[in-house]
């Protein structure tokens, strides 16, 4: 393994189900990935993140874990995911897991002993509580309705903040936290480098009382949150050479610093959603909306500087099994020219920030939201649970449509597009769900061929943040910040300074008359010259300090 300092790397995230199937079933599988590790090894990234490959029902795919020790049998068995570990580092890649260990599923074995009675020794990993008036308290499901259900068994109601069928898990208790910390600790003696932590931030809950709101006040960073991430870091991967990163919701700078700034001994770096909320209008996600382009520098530099300065570490990201495509989102995929050029642009704004670099698969290639026309062709839970609920309140269909092709999570869950043979190459079957019928331009091989294509933007990103200490630990002066078209910032580190120009809008920009560009250039997309920047077009330069 190559030795390097972790804060270096850049993540390659993998949504199996939807990467690559051997096995003709319609949904992707690990010897999938290793079929196509040669490929990250080309485009020179660091980490795999794997979202959840063990047993599930897969209600939310795979988010919903049944047993933290088996892998899903239509992803493959323990022997394919050892061989993937191999394999992958004998390429220099290492392997971060995905790990939900704020919730189980109901079909895993403590939940099931929990329901059996009320005396049973798992009741208490969760949280049951009895109610003579309906639920408990007010709050809210992330996945819609009451987050509390009735369990007539036991006649007492269990909280979900998630999906009915993801139970959350009690770490109040002890036991519960033990018996966490052997499964983190089984995977790290399997040879695992890193772990990803799902929504880490709510597994502290506070009291159960009535909200204003939706309840978030209450279990968000919650009051023993940082107890419980140190005695897990401890107890678990502390002190070895791995890399850690808690997806948190809805948290503050605060809290974060707290979270990734390695005295404290939590976490390693920090992934928050702030700067993906610019396009809900009024801070509802199921509405169609346009993005607040100030709101977004606002807030990415907002925290550039927070965590910098708190000491803490940032994953910075455009895109995950979450979200939307980006080129869809704060570019514009309405023509080829401007796919391309927005695509990279948006990659290099984001490349040449501090923190840890995340590319979500497909990313890479500019892959495009499907565009989905119909409700039959979604499948994310979620977004049906949107779908009813918006048709209940009496919006029109086509309404609702409209808003799922901005916003539904299946929008970056289609088909990796490899080629353009059928369903994109990614499988000789059925596709679990369609893939986007752009993939005859839009895919891998062909990205391969262009030297001018998205995928070549990536792999030079890639390489300048292994070549340049300054993209790593130099310091962010945000400029500009009310220019309406321009994310323009600089880096400084020891004698060096790098300005980043980048133009969101498709229009060409007339440079501000003291932006003094001179200097060598590092990386450019499109053109600039002292006057005028292109339309989506990108640079960044070596300047005089
Ligand atoms: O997501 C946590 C989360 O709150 C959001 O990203 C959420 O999925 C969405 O924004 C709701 O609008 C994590 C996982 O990334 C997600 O796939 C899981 O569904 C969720 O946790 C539950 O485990």
């Amino acid at each position: 393994m190559k030795e390097q300092d972790w804060r270096k790397s850049v993540v390659y995230q993998i949504y199996p189900k939807s990467f690559n199937d051997t096995t003709g079933n319609g949904e992707g599988d690990l010897k999938g990935i290793i079929e196509k590790l040669d490929y990250l090894q080309f485009l020179g990234i660091d980490y795999i993140w794997l979202t959840p490959i063990y047993e599930s029902p897969m209600n939310d795919n795979g988010y919903d874990i049944s047993n933290y020790l088996k892998v899903n049998e239509n992803f493959g068995t323990l022997d394919d995911f050892k061989l993937l570990v191999k394999e992958a580092h004998q390429r220099n890649i290492k392997i971060m897991m995905d790990i939900v260990i704020n919730h189980t599923s109901t079909e895993h074995q403590w939940f099931k002993e929990a329901i059996k009675s009320k005396d049973s020794p798992y009741r208490d990993y969760y949280f049951f509580r009895s109610s003579e008036e309906g639920p408990p308290t007010n709050w809210e499901s992330k996945f819609g309705g009451n987050a509390w259900k009735y369990d007539e068994q036991t006649d007492e109601y269990y909280l979900h903040l998630f999906d009915v069928t993801q139970a959350d898990l009690n770490w109040d208790n002890p036991d519960v936290r033990q018996a966490l910390y052997k499964i983190v600790n089984h995977w790290i003696d399997f040879g695992v480098d890193g772990f990803r932590f799902d929504v880490i931030n709510l597994i502290s809950k506070g009291e159960f009382k009535d909200s204003k709101k939706i309840g978030k006040e209450f279990y968000t960073d919650g009051p023993r949150v940082h107890e419980f991430l140190h005695e897990l870091n401890q107890n678990t991967f502390g002190n070895k050479d791995m890399m850690t990163v808690g997806e948190m919701s809805s948290t503050t700078i605060d809290h974060c610093v707290k979270y990734s700034n390695p005295n404290r001994q939590e976490l390693s770096s920090v992934f928050n959603f702030h700067h993906l909320k610019v396009d809900y209008p009024d801070g509802e996600k199921w509405a169609k909306g346009k993005m607040d382009f100030h709101q977004l520098k606002e807030i990415l530099m907002n925290w550039q500087l927070g965590i910098y300065e708190g000491g803490g570490w940032n994953a910075i990201f455009w895109c995950n099994h979450d979200q939307p495509r980006v080129v869809s989102r704060f570019g514009d995929d309405s023509s080829e020219e401007l796919r391309q050029a927005s695509a990279k642009t948006l990659a290099i704004a984001l490349h040449m920030l501090q923190g840890t670099p995340y590319i979500y698969q497909g990313e890479e290639i500019g892959m495009t939201n499907p565009h989905f026309k119909s409700i039959e062709e979604y499948r994310d839970i979620e977004s049906l649970n949107a779908f009813h609920y918006l048709k209940s309140q009496g919006y029109s269909e086509q309404h609702i449509l409209e808003i799922l092709d901005q916003k539904s999570r299946d929008n970056s869950r289609t088909p990796m597009q490899w080629d353009d043979s059928e369903n994109a190459g990614f499988t000789s079957g059925e596709s679990w769900i369609a893939t986007a019928d752009n993939y005859q331009k839009i895919n891998v091989e062909q990205a391969m061929k262009d030297s001018e294509s998205v995928l070549h933007t990536y792999k030079a990103l890639i390489n300048l943040r292994h070549q340049n200490d300054i993209l790593t630990y130099g310091n962010i002066e945000p400029m500009y910040m009310d220019h309406n078209q321009l994310f323009v910032y600089r880096r400084h580190y020891r004698h060096q300074t790098w300005l980043i120009i980048a133009n969101f809008s498709k229009d060409e920009v007339t440079l501000p008359d003291d932006l003094d560009i001179s200097g060598d250039t590092i990386i450019q997309n499109g053109t600039v010259n002292q006057h005028k920047i292109s339309g989506f077009g990108a640079i960044v330069i070596e300047t005089a300090k």
